[in-house]
């Protein structure tokens, strides 16, 4: 019985322990910019089989960041502010180019090239990640 005891409290430890591994950020980059504002991509990936959304992000070098999608309003495309980014139960999404990214906004600096991004990720289920994003000119 004591084994057994034992045993569960292993078993309950690994699993809180790899709880906070369900999401990950792969190749995070930010495009360079003397403007105001900019943009941040990466591919989020969700292990877990629940859905989580994207709901907030930070950075240091902006004064605030947003959750942008980008939809054809007819006579172009047009970005617009988003309450979260779905990532769903054990899949992947892509923050790129022409489609949702994150919005820095408000630039304490102009980013170049050879920067790198610190980032704050905050997720539906609580998770926060933090990243960094290199900066390029593409
Ligand atoms: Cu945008």
């Amino acid at each position: 019985m004591k084994e057994c005891i034992a045993l569960l409290l292993i078993i309950s430890f690994v699993l809180s322990s790899t709880a906070f591994a369900d999401l990950q950020v792969q190749n995070p980059w930010v495009r360079a910019t003397t403007e105001k504002n900019t943009a941040a991509y990466m591919e989020l990936t969700n292990t877990s089989d629940q859905e989580v959304k994207l709901v907030s992000a930070s950075s240091a070098v902006a004064r605030r960041c947003e959750l942008h999608t980008i939809t054809d309003n007819g006579s172009g495309l047009e970005m617009r502010e988003t309450t979260a980014i779905s990532i769903p139960a054990k899949g992947n999404i892509f923050l790129e180019p022409g489609k949702t990214h994150l919005m820095l906004m408000d630039l304490n600096q102009p980013l170049s090239e050879e920067d790198v991004i610190p980032f704050t990720l905050h997720f539906s289920d609580g998770t926060r990640l933090n990243t960094n994003a290199p900066v390029k000119a593409k």
